[in-house]
């Protein structure tokens, strides 16, 4: 295989005056010469589609929350606001592509199939990973800021050289792109010219640091360095996002390599059920971008176009309140692993390290026996 590194050229990135948009704020289409030809297909009833689907997905966190407050699950990370980004790109994945995300891309689970009894035991911490990434072709959920963006670039190569069609989705947030790992993915994946398109969900904080602090220019400026294609798109605009993911996506597929999306949108919950956010931003902050709400502009649109609102309503409450049932359901029937399952596969076979951590814990658990 030849390696060829593109120069930079700021030129390679598209949005960075004002994110790409092709829905206003108030549901009306503006025109796009990139996006449009990538949307004639989205008619009311596709639109209805991404509607219900960022209707469930917003219920699938407020009750995962509520699970979490009640004890049912231990730790969520919320992506309330983040919708429209997450369901965007899921709807524009064939089954065959991969998805490498971190911890927060909870859409991208659901729409990919996960079983909600597996979902529930990762947030739960009574596993591991929870589903088989094979089955449902996503990978666990990763805790290492950014290690995921190498994953997916690593899979990608694979791909390339297997001439398989199949795309890696790598998933992180605007303070990944601070991390040495997300850069060196960028590096391979330009080097290589690998399928994998790099999704960053600029939500405006790494825990309670701002994106500011971070970086002193957008975001998608960044990949040009590489020489990788960048698109900035509202990350709060469900068509702007299908749109830019489904370039980047056949870009990836018909061998044109790498392509960054920089979704600018806004984490309007804590950073997880541990973090109170009013201690590092404001009140305003939170109200201006509440009024920028992705589901609510796609209901506008909706109703612009003529639909029965109050039957799609009607429709998406019935399916997002079947998902929060089968949800807590298996919450709170998970049945909790025994100690010891915490040792196995981490290696394929015990190593002697392992077993002797185990022999500790069993005999730390006998000596306490009868003390509880
Ligand atoms: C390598 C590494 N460093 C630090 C942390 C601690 N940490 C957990 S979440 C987080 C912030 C990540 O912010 P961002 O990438 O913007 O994603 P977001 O949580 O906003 O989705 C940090 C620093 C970690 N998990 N991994």
């Amino acid at each position: 295989m030849s390696i060829t590194v593109p120069a930079p050229d700021p030129a390679l990135a598209v949005g960075l005056d004002c994110p790409l948009r092709v829905l206003d704020l108030d549901g009306s289409r503006l025109p796009d010469a990139l996006l449009d030809p990538h949307l004639t297909d989205i008619d009311e009833s596709a639109l209805t589609n991404l509607y219900v689907d960022m209707v469930r997905v917003r219920r699938l966190d407020t009750e995962a929350f509520a699970l979490t407050r009640q004890g049912h699950l231990v730790l969520w990370p919320p992506l309330l606001g983040q919708e429209a980004a997450q369901v965007g790109p899921a709807r524009a994945l064939r089954t065959e592509d991969w998805v490498f995300g971190s911890y927060r891309e909870h859409a991208f689970a659901l729409l990919k199939g996960v079983d909600l009894a597996e979902f529930a035991n990762v947030w739960k911490a009574y596993a591991h990973g929870g589903w088989d990434p094979q089955e449902i072709r996503m990978a666990p959920a990763q805790i290492i800021i950014g290690a995921q963006s190498l994953h997916a670039t690593g899979f990608a190569m694979a791909s390339k050289l297997d001439r398989s069609d199949d795309v890696a989705l790598a998933c992180f947030g605007d303070g990944a792109t601070s991390e040495g790992d997300v850069n060196e993915a960028l590096v391979w994946a330009s080097a290589f010219q690998a399928p994998v398109v790099f999704l960053c969900q600029n939500n405006q904080y790494a825990i309670s640091e701002p994106v500011r602090v971070q970086s002193g220019t957008p975001l998608a400026l960044r990949p040009t360095g590489f020489g990788i294609p960048s698109m900035r798109v509202d990350g709060n605009d469900v068509l702007a996002m299908h749109a830019a993911a489904r370039i980047a996506f056949e870009r990836a597929r018909s061998g044109g390599g790498p392509t960054f999306i920089e979704a600018v949108t806004y984490r309007r919950g804590p950073h997880t059920t541990t973090d109170d956010p009013k201690r590092y931003r404001d009140e305003a902050e939170l109200e201006e971008w509440t009024a920028k709400d992705p589901i609510d502009r796609v209901e506008r649109a909706l109703e612009r176009m003529g639909a029965n609102m109050e039957a799609v309503r009607a429709e998406a409450k019935i399916r997002a309140d079947e998902l929060a049932k089968e949800l807590r359901a298996a919450a709170e029937h998970a049945v909790a692993p025994h100690a010891d399952a915490m040792f196995e596969h981490v290696y394929d076979q015990p190593t002697k390290r392992i077993q002797r951590q185990q022999a500790e814990r069993r005999a730390f658990a006998a000596s306490i026996e009868g003390n509880r």
